[in-house]
């Protein structure tokens, strides 16, 4: 391939690439969330077996006070990605903001999400920031102390030294004084775990497999999409449930400009889920920089919301 060639397939497209020349060929979930991904991730989050997103939203209705006294009343509250409908304003209720940047590198999510919320809350400062969140970043001029905002346990998707190394440049784009309220899933009976990622009307199987139909879209992809079948499955050893797209029968196929083929069985690695307990999370939390000072659950122990002091 020439070298245009490869500056022309975009990160996707050498992300494709270089994933299915490995060994064990992976992919990086990031790759989900075409606008196609994104509707289907949408779905998850209300499915009975998905958990993670109603119990974190009744954790920060049910904290909203304490949450305002320890995660700083007043300030501008910055989330790490566009946010979300209803998770969001909750937090800006609670804290009073009065002012909110979403950070995130799409920029047409940030636009969407953006104008919903300036209709529904016309007091509120909007400073939207297009940019990648995973680097330290230079914020607009805003009154310091500054609130992260990091909810739905993304975290949980970059393994442990990566998101030691995200949480790290969160405590340097936040600065000193900062808070960080951070939903973080635990870690459970892998019956429940497996459930959540592998649910009953196959939601997540279709989220799974829309990686491969967005390889065939913008990659020139050839993928018999129907010779694979959707795997989750936890890892104890490694605290994660992975994600797998597994070849049912000898494949070959083209895609970002090579050819590959898998045997039965083989399967393409699309995702990490990382569980922490809370003395994993509060190591987390130490490790890059911040000090744990609050910790909410509900009774089942499903879900983790955390405030962490810079
Ligand atoms: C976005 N992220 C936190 C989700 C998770 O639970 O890891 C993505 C997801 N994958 C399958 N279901 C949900």
């Amino acid at each position: 391939m020439t070298q245009a060639t490869a500056e022309a397939l975009g990160d996707f497209g050498r992300a494709v690439r270089d994933g299915l020349s490995q060994a064990r060929k992976s992919i990086p979930a990031r790759y989900f969330y075409d606008l196609r991904g994104s509707e289907l991730f949408e779905e998850i989050t209300a499915l009975p077996e998905y958990y993670p997103t109603r119990t974190e939203t009744a954790l920060l209705r049910h904290h909203a006070g304490d949450l305002g006294r320890l995660a700083g009343r007043g300030r501008a509250v910055i989330e790490f990605g566009a946010g979300s409908a209803t998770k969001t304003p909750l937090l800006l209720a609670a804290t009073e903001a009065a002012t909110y940047v979403p950070v995130d590198i799409s920029g047409d999510f940030l636009a969407q999400s953006v104008a919903a919320l300036a209709r529904s809350h016309p007091g509120l400062r909007i400073v939207p920031v297009a940019g990648d969140f995973s680097r330290p970043m230079d914020l607009p001029a805003l009154p310091r102390p500054l609130t992260g905002f990091f909810p739905g346990s993304t975290i949980g998707n970059f393994d442990p030294r990566a998101a030691v190394d995200l949480l790290r440049s969160f405590r340097e784009t936040l600065g000193e004084g900062a808070r960080l309220v951070i939903g973080i899933d635990t870690r459970k009976n892998a019956r429940l775990l497996e459930a959540a990622y592998d649910d009953a009307a196959g939601v997540t199987a279709a989220f799974n497999l829309n990686l491969l139909e967005r390889i065939n879209r913008e990659l020139d992809g050839t993928i018999p999409v129907d010779a694979f079948e959707h795997r989750a499955v936890w890892n104890d050893g490694q605290g994660r449930v992975e994600m797998h797209l597994a070849a049912t029968r000898a494949v070959s196929f083209s895609a970002a400009g090579r050819r590959f083929s898998m045997h039965p069985g083989e399967t393409i690695h699309s995702e990490n889920s990382y569980k922490y307990s809370l003395a994993e999370a509060r190591l987390l939390a130490r490790a890059s920089g911040w000090e744990p000072i609050a910790f909410w659950s509900d009774a089942d122990d499903m879900f983790g919301l955390h405030v962490w002091a810079a």
